[in-house]
């Protein structure tokens, strides 16, 4: 059997009578088998030329060949795609008990409700006397 190679497609020649046969095997991807002759050492930084496809709330990171792409903090999603957490929807907010939760892109606030003093992650109760 001889294998012949054209335009990148291997056949194998198969002697028929006086003829040959010829049957198409497979075609070579020299991309992913590593036998192609491109220059290997060409770390393009799509972060930093703009060429990424990362969304407006995610991080780009540069490795060689290619780049990743990871929802920054308070968002989720594929890196492509990053949607806002609603941690007070979702109970993953750290706001006291008497305190109100507002959500916002990336993060939350904490207010503490009316009669009550605080940062929010902490309120204590507000003592009113009237003085006769
Ligand atoms: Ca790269
Ligand atoms: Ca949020």
């Amino acid at each position: 059997m001889t294998l012949l190679r054209l335009n990148n497609v291997l056949f194998f020649k198969e002697a028929v009578f006086s003829s040959y046969l010829y049957h198409f095997i497979i075609d070579i991807n020299e991309c992913t088998t590593n036998t192609d002759n491109c220059h290997k050492d060409a770390n393009i930084n799509e972060c930093t030329t703009n060429t990424d496809n990362c969304h407006q709330d995610a991080e780009c990171t540069n490795i060689i060949g290619s780049f990743n792409c990871t929802c920054k903090a308070g968002y989720s999603g594929d890196g492509v795609n990053c949607t806002d957490n609603n941690e007070c929807t979702t109970n993953t907010h750290n706001c006291h008990q008497d305190a109100d939760c507002t959500n916002i892109l990336g993060s939350f606030n904490c207010t503490c409700k009316n009669g009550y003093s605080g940062d929010g992650g902490n309120c204590t109760g507000i003592l009113n006397f009237k003085m006769n």
